[in-house]
């Protein structure tokens, strides 16, 4: 490292910059200001860094997002000051909800300037509430604060971030004129001297050791005896973080061979490989005579809240006796407060723990069959009524991408109905990607800037399900697409409006519900896929469908392919759906 700078600025910013970096902290996510000129230089400077510049800061947040959710690893998101900043707020929302590591660098203005009218100055000072796990008002660079300070405060920002819960964490950093790093350098050697070893050196300047809490034997020997007397009993598997907590909990799965509720986002419910895994579960429900003859009294859950209604409404009823929820943060995660045991640990180690206590339950065959058959005649009405069916429905759109989504890539559906067709429709024969969504706050905000920092760190091929409102909503993050090494292929389904609105209540209330709820548009998309220079397919059958997604994969160019439909047809295509499977589940 350097000990030249033009100014203190420069100097601490290339600390932040450069001990990010050995923290292996290395995607940055820019918006283009002056304020912020001093990181956004050192970034530029610095080698190791990598960075996307995006001008719109809610986009530029959500990109950061998606990068995390993707890498288990924090991003950088950088801007400047004023509203700027408020923009990052919905990202660090949704992070902070769903435990995403976000380290969020704000610009400000110097404390003289603040409360006093200076142009683009708003109150900076801990603007994301209680959505940050730290905040930190950086005082402006200055000889008189020792260089230490700045690395220490980076440790601390990065191991806040990243234990859990995990999250976002923010620092605001005043900057005082001048900010562009221009003019004579000058040798900070001496302000340097007391971190000489760091300068040599590749490491960074504090470790930080976060040993996860591993279950003690007391729980894991009484969970071990609730489960091994349990009867009845159920799995629920919501959205867990990484592959490590995936592979663990499909062993426990596997091992206790009870019935599995598998969340879209689980990372079990597609390329199912077990017999236990209850892939139409939430289908199942659907029917009152089947709920009732199946009512669980034992559940493990592991992992966040399922999407399915269904499921909730489900334990709700049930009178149950035990409910197990693992997770490897304090959080509470129990809107119907059914919860009788909530262990906190690290879900790996608890799995592994578990694992080895836990005799194979003695099967209860009868139990687990009831569910198995029942998945499997919802997948045969699935099949006649949407596989063998020429139209090209919205479940249909669903089922074909998890049919025919490349192996090696990743899917990530929207909120609203993507994220509960594919959850209800998705097969669970096809390729097992990896899935993502944002499930935190389920904002229709910021999906597609979410997919692409979901595609930047999977470093993989990404689909996006999407609806039209929530890709209207975040039209100008398609510019996003440029920073992509492998294609996005945006799947948006366009019934002019919001689709959701249809299957709720409100939809009763005639008169108001297209002008303030339906919310038609009138528009379509090959425009814009003209003016971001995307491919752009509109196929209106399964065949055009399939054509253009096959071509759309294989083609090394993002696109978007445009699926129209009509929210009323797609309400009463539903209906007739869901009368089909409670007919055929009814009298089991
Ligand atoms: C930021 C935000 N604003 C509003 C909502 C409320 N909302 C939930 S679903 C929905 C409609 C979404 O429409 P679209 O994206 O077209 O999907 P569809 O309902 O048609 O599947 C809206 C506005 C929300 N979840 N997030």
């Amino acid at each position: 490292m350097l000990t030249e700078f033009s100014s203190l600025n420069a100097l601490w910013t290339s600390l932040i910059v450069e001990e990010l970096v050995r923290k292996r902290v290395d995607y940055f996510c820019l918006s283009p200001g002056f304020r912020n000129s001093p990181l956004t230089v050192s970034i530029a400077h610095n080698k190791k860094a990598h960075s996307v510049v995006h001008y719109d800061e809610r986009g530029t947040a959500f990109h950061a997002l998606g990068y995390a959710r993707a890498t288990r690893r924090p991003a950088v998101m950088v801007c400047t000051s004023g509203t700027a900043a408020a923009n990052f707020m919905p990202a660090v929302i949704e992070a902070s909800m769903d435990m995403a590591p976000l380290i969020v660098l704000t610009a400000d203005r110097p404390p003289e300037l603040r409360h006093t009218g200076a142009n683009q100055t708003i109150d900076q000072v801990k603007l994301f509430g209680g959505y940050v796990r730290w905040f930190c008002d950086l005082p402006c660079p200055d000889a008189d604060i020792e260089p230490q300070f700045v690395l220490t405060t980076i440790d601390q920002a990065v191991h806040r971030a990243t234990r859990p819960p995990a999250g976002p964490v923010h620092i605001n950093c005043m900057f005082r004129e001048p900010l562009a790093p221009v003019g004579p350098k000058k040798d900070f050697a001496r302000h340097l001297s007391g971190i000489k070893r760091w300068m040599k050196d590749q490491s960074p300047y504090t470790e930080y050791m976060y040993v996860p809490s591993a279950p003690d034997a007391e729980t894991v020997a009484k969970t071990t005896t609730i489960i091994s007397e349990a009867d009845k009993g159920i799995i629920v598997v919501g959205r867990l973080h990484g592959s490590e907590e995936q592979e663990a909990v499909k062993r426990v799965a596997r091992h206790l061979n009870w019935p599995v509720f598998p969340d879209i986002a689980s990372g079990l419910r597609l390329g199912v490989t077990s017999d236990n895994l209850i892939a139409y579960y939430d289908q199942l429900l659907l029917s009152d005579e089947f709920v009732e003859s199946c009512q669980p009294l034992t559940v493990v859950h592991f992992g966040s809240i399922p999407t399915s209604k269904q499921l909730q409404q489900l334990l709700e009823k049930s009178r149950l006796s035990e409910y197990i929820m693992v997770a490897g943060h304090p959080w509470r995660y129990d809107p119907s407060h059914r919860v009788t045991m909530r262990i906190e640990a690290d879900v790996e180690e608890f799995c592994k723990q578990l694992l080895a206590l836990i005799e194979q339950p003695s099967a209860n065959r009868p139990w687990l069959e009831q569910f198995t058959v029942a998945s499997d005649i919802v997948g045969r009405v699935l099949h006649e009524v949407i596989d063998d069916d020429d139209r090209l429905s919205e479940p249909a759109v669903a089922r074909l991408i998890s049919q025919n989504i490349r192996q090696d890539s990743g899917l990530f559906v929207a909120n609203s109905m993507p994220i509960r067709d594919m959850d209800m429709y998705a097969g669970p024969h096809g390729p097992a990607v990896t899935v993502a969504c944002n499930r935190g706050a389920s904002g229709i905000d910021g999906i597609i800037a979410s997919a692409t920092g979901f595609a930047c760190g999977l470093n993989k091929p990404v689909t996006l399900l999407i609806g039209d409102l929530a890709f209207l909503h975040d039209v100008n993050s398609l510019a996003l697409l440029r920073a992509l090494a492998h294609p996005l292929v945006i799947m948006v389904i366009n019934n002019d409006g919001g689709g959701l609105f249809s299957f709720l209540p409100i939809a009763k209330v005639k008169e108001a519900f297209e002008p303030f709820f339906g919310t038609p548009h009138g528009l379509s998309f090959d425009k814009a896929a003209d003016m971001f220079g995307l491919d752009y397919y509109c196929p209106d059958s399964r065949e055009s469908f399939l054509a253009s997604y096959v071509s759309a994969q294989e083609g090394n160019h993002s696109a978007i392919i445009e699926i129209k439909s009509d929210r009323a047809e797609n309400y009463r295509f539903h209906q007739a759906l869901q009368k089909k499977i409670i007919s055929a589940l009814n009298g089991l």
